[in-house]
């Protein structure tokens, strides 16, 4: 056979092959095919709850028996979480968790965590809460926290109003954190998120102890950030945290139930109003989802302006 020949026959097979096994398409389907899976056509319901990622993770909010804690467990369950209240009375934490779960249909995604988080036995069985009944934590929110009654800083501190404020605002955190992490490590995106406060950014009267501890949460974050960014077996743990203004809460009732006070208060705020406790629960479930996977030790101010006027 000369070699033209077999050039010609190779060529023929060639193109009957390319016919044979090409089924035609009409050109908009081919080009539809390559497109990103992110523009796959589904329903907005669909695509949300696959952005965020939200559905069957485990999430333990500490102090989410009442106020922004409360707003934040209930954002997260009925965005598809199931959910870990914790108070430290076993009682109420049951009765908030009761009210909390007729916000949903699947009523078995609420559990209580009861517990002191600024006393480690506490803490260790919490996590053991956790485990016995659903075996794994995806998010964790650090929300417990406590202040001091208002007074100059040589009034406010001793040895013993450190200690309490300490316990509760900086190690009972930590010690949640560490004992956490394993499960969290195992997480596909696990989730800390610490509450700091606006207060920790800039100074406030009468209030420096609690500043202080606002102050270190900060911080904390951002080590932990850097700690666990890049290990190997932490995979795609972040640690970010959220620090709130003032919101319409039972423990600012102080100054939100008089009228004057009120208005005083409301003044102080570029925005000229306290902020509503799911106005924080939406920048903590952006957090708290894989929309939030790239955001790394940084921490999200839901203020009204405060800081930044
Ligand atoms: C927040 O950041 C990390 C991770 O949770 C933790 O080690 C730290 O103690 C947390 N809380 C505070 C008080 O910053
Ligand atoms: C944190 O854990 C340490 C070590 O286990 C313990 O000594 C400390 O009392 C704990 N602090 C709190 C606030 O639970
Ligand atoms: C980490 O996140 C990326 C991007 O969302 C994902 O593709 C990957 O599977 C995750 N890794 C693990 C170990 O779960």
């Amino acid at each position: 056979m000369s070699r033209s020949l077999l050039v010609t026959i190779l060529a023929f097979l060639g193109v009957a092959a390319t016919q044979a096994f090409v089924v035609p398409q009409p050109k908009c389907q081919s080009a539809l095919r390559q497109q990103p899976l992110s523009m796959v056509r589904r329903s907005s319901e669909e695509y949300l709850s696959s952005f965020l990622g939200l559905d069957g993770k485990v999430a333990l909010v500490t102090g989410s028996t009442g106020g922004l804690g409360r707003s934040i467990a209930e954002t997260l369950l009925q965005a598809g979480c199931t959910v870990f209240i914790n108070g430290r009375k076993l009682k109420s934490t049951q009765q908030a968790v009761d009210e909390i779960a007729k916000l949903v249909e699947d009523e078995g995604r609420v559990f209580a965590a009861a517990g002191d988080t600024s006393d480690v036995k506490d803490t260790c069985a919490i996590v053991e809460e956790i485990k016995s009944k659903v075996g794994k934590l995806d998010i964790l929110v650090n929300n417990a926290g406590i202040n001091l009654p208002e007074a100059p800083f040589e009034e406010q501190y001793s040895p013993d109003s450190w200690g309490s404020i300490n316990k509760v605002n900086i190690e009972g955190p930590m010690n949640m954190s560490k004992e956490t992490l394993p499960l969290l490590k195992k997480s596909p995106a696990g989730r800390i998120i610490n509450v700091s406060s606006m207060i920790g950014h800039v100074g406030n009267g009468d209030n420096s102890l609690y500043c202080l501890t606002k102050g270190a949460m900060l911080l904390f974050t951002k080590s932990l950030a850097a700690d666990m960014a890049g290990k190997k077996d932490s995979r795609n743990l972040t640690v970010n945290s959220v620090s709130p203004g003032i919101f319409m809460t039972e423990m600012n009732a102080k100054f939100t139930e008089e009228k004057e006070k009120l208005a005083s208060v409301e003044a102080t705020v570029p925005m000229k109003r306290l902020g509503k406790p799911e106005e924080l629960a939406g920048a903590v479930l952006y957090l708290a989802s894989d929309a939030s996977s790239y955001t790394m030790g940084a921490d999200l101010l839901v203020d009204g302006g405060f800081v930044a006027v």
